[in-house]
């Protein structure tokens, strides 16, 4: 690809990054975990920019031991040569100015991508980071600059010969700025995974170089490499993976006058649909017209086709757009010179000409495709006419239930224990655990806000189930009434009852199971609950610990730690065997008269009296002690559960639950070690 010369002039000046330390949330979003991480994508973004205009293949986040993150690219490398009207070198006004970036210069050949949220680029981490080293190779040589939150602390310096060409970047997050400076794996992946799909042929490296891991990323390898020669249709094949599929990934692309589109799409034999969009490799949550524009084609065309077959018959009427969508995967993804992101996230492109753009190339091509592939085209259509007819029978099923009166909450359920208070914003509906669990939580609530559901065994696996059988589940039934919000499209958001709905259950697996299920069916039926952030998981303690009268809770084994060496405990004396919950801690105390005679037998070492408990089920806690430890908001610990890694429970939820039985047998046999408090 011939590449236009850039040179220092086209790289715009615009302001300087004290704003950015003043209102970091206005630049990144949040400073939380989010936020955090949010500073890796901003870089990565910028590399991903060279690699779409041709310039560049692999990119590398390497997370540092000393807390630091490096991202080093084989692109171009960012100009080092003196702007002229700001009287610097390039690289210093790209990494020390909002805005600054070279993409807007003359070079027509890539569409600019980089600034993933809030638009904005590497300067924006580099005044966010307490330091920040970039080192370029470029034109035979390499060189570096230092900074110190924003600001340069040497020159551009030149280090070397170098043979090599390419942007290395590396930073270090400003505690004072952020909540946490800790990286996690997980997070980092998902997201650059994602965007490994969505620019087809580029290798991204993830490698923890971090001494000491986070827990929750012991699980992972160190090293992780994304590479998807097949671009978004891997992608769709990744989602699909553990589905039943209806024929193959379906893929076109098309460059147009209003830009490129590209869309891969497959059907499964599953209820739900997963359609994500992207406009310039940024993913639009909100949708927009691109979105639209391809729904309209996708009715349109399916129904065309049905009607050209006769499989739809003149007195039938058509499929919905939703018959169309049930158990489809797709990936809409569009790029354009000039992407307008609206709505309350960003998450929305506003550019309508999109609509018409992604419109026309997808009737054109699925309609090809479908007369290219008979068969195919046949079971398509069947699907879709399956999930017209459920929907069908699924409204009348809905409808008898609602005429009956029972999901309109005026009849709340027997087994709901509620609270007193009416107001949502302060009453919180705990989901527990079997029916004794219940019980203790009952005596121990505060009855004026919180209510208690128990719930029985395993409630319905949702997955599989339509919403007709759904209803028909009593344990289901209740937990919906006591919500109040109705489901389907009955349901009305402003009625829910509880502002907090509290997923309660025991640590061990069974527990983990039904609290699956219930995060099933809250991200299938209930997503806007989780998004409003209302969805909590209770942690109740690992151990209880007892010295003598003195009673102490461990949430969590490193807290246990804390207690044992407070107490004088060492850790290897305390370790928990999976089948013996109850143990001694012993301490050693020999006796003062140590000068006993050598005949007789050294002395048993006394114990002092140290008892720790490792709960397994909410069931050994008395009333008062689930208040203290688990309910009492004072200080009880909740986990918020977040639609972030909405992506990610799909796929787990498709892959246990589901109806395919090879992928779940491999992902329990691979995660099968690094379930926690195995109860064996
Ligand atoms: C400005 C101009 C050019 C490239 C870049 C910036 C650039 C920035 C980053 C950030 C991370 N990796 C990057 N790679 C390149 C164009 C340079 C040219 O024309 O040679």
């Amino acid at each position: 690809m011939a590449s236009p010369k850039y040179t220092a002039q086209q790289i715009q000046v615009l302001e300087g990054l004290e704003p950015v330390r003043k209102r970091p949330g206005m630049y990144i979003g949040s400073t939380d975990a989010r936020g955090l991480h949010h500073l890796v994508f901003e870089v990565v973004d910028n590399s991903i920019d060279e690699a779409m205009a041709g310039h560049c293949a692999a990119v590398t986040v390497t997370l540092e031991d000393d807390g630091s993150v490096t991202v080093a690219d084989d692109g171009r490398g960012i100009p080092v040569d003196m702007h002229p009207t700001a009287k610097k070198s390039a690289l210093e006004v790209v990494l020390t100015t909002l805005h600054a970036g070279g993409k807007f210069g003359g070079d027509d050949s890539g569409y600019k991508v980089s600034g993933g949220l809030h638009g904005v680029g590497a300067s924006v981490v580099n005044a966010l980071s307490s330091r920040m080293r970039a080192e370029i190779h470029r034109d035979g040589n390499s060189y570096e600059q230092e900074y110190k939150r924003g600001k340069p602390v040497t020159v551009v310096r030149k280090t070397g010969k170098s043979g090599k060409h390419g942007t290395i970047i590396n930073f270090l997050p400003d505690p004072e700025i952020f909540d946490t400076v800790i990286f996690s794996m997980d997070m980092l992946m998902t997201r650059l995974r994602q965007q490994a799909y969505l620019t087809r042929g580029i290798t991204i490296s993830i490698v923890d170089g971090r001494e000491k891991r986070p827990e929750e990323d012991l699980q992972y390898p160190r090293c992780y490499r994304f590479h998807f020669e097949g671009g978004i249709s891997a992608y769709v094949q990744h989602l699909n993976e553990s589905k039943e599929r209806i024929g193959n990934v379906i893929w076109f692309e098309k460059d147009t006058s209003d830009g490129f589109v590209e869309v891969s799409m497959q059907y499964t034999q599953t209820f739900q649909e997963h359609v994500v969009s992207f406009a310039n490799n940024i993913h639009t949550a909100e949708g927009g017209h691109h979105l639209t524009g391809f729904k309209a084609a996708l009715t349109r065309t399916i129904n065309a086709y049905a009607r050209k077959y006769g499989i739809l018959k003149e007195k039938d009427e058509n499929l919905t757009a939703d018959d169309v969508r049930e158990g489809l995967t797709a990936i809409v993804a569009v790029r354009l010179k000039e992407p307008q992101f609206e709505g309350q996230t960003k998450g929305k492109l506003g550019n309508a000409e999109m609509k018409t753009a992604v419109e026309t190339v997808v009737n054109d091509k699925l309609s090809q495709y479908m007369e290219e592939n008979p068969s195919e085209a046949r079971d398509i259509v069947a699907k879709c006419l399956l999930a017209a007819r459920a929907r069908l029978a699924a409204r009348a099923a809905r409808d008898s239930v609602i005429r009956k009166g029972a999901l309109d909450g005026m009849t709340l359920p027997g087994k709901l224990a509620d609270c007193s208070n009416r107001d949502p914003a302060r009453c919180e509906l705990y989901l527990v655990e079997g029916d004794s669990a219940g019980g203790s939580a009952k005596q121990g609530r505060n009855r004026e806000f919180q209510a208690i559901l128990p719930l029985k065994g395993k409630i319905l696996n949702v997955e599989q189930a339509r919403m007709d059988k759904m209803l028909a589940n009593n344990e289901i039934k209740a937990l919906i009434i006591a919500l109040g919000m109705g489901i389907g499209d009955v349901k009305d958001c402003t009625k829910l009852r509880y502002h907090r709905v509290v997923i309660m259950t025991d640590a061990d697996v069974d527990g983990a199971h039904i609290r699956t299920l219930i995060l099933t069916l809250m991200y299938r039926y209930f997503p806007e609950l989780i998004e409003k952030g209302f969805l909590y998981i209770a942690q109740p303690p690992l151990y209880k610990l007892q010295k003598d009268r003195e009673v102490r809770y461990a949430y969590t084994d490193a807290e246990k730690a804390v207690v044992m060496k407070e107490w004088g405990v060492k850790e290897e004396e305390t370790q928990v065997q999976a089948d013996d919950n109850q143990m001694e801690a012993g301490v050693a105390i020999l006796p003062a008269d140590d000068a006993l005679g050598a005949e007789k037998q050294p002395p048993a070492p006394k114990k002092r009296k140290i008892n720790i408990q490792r709960y397994k089920g909410l069931g050994e806690m008395n009333p008062q002690q689930l208040w203290e430890t688990t309910m009492n908001p004072a200080i009880r610990i909740m986990l918020r559960v977040t639609m972030d890694d909405a992506e990610r429970a799909d796929l787990t939820f498709t892959t246990l639950m589901g109806g395919e039985v090879a992928p779940r047998r491999k992902f329990i046999q691979t995660h099968a070690k690094t379930v926690k408090n195995l109860d064996i």
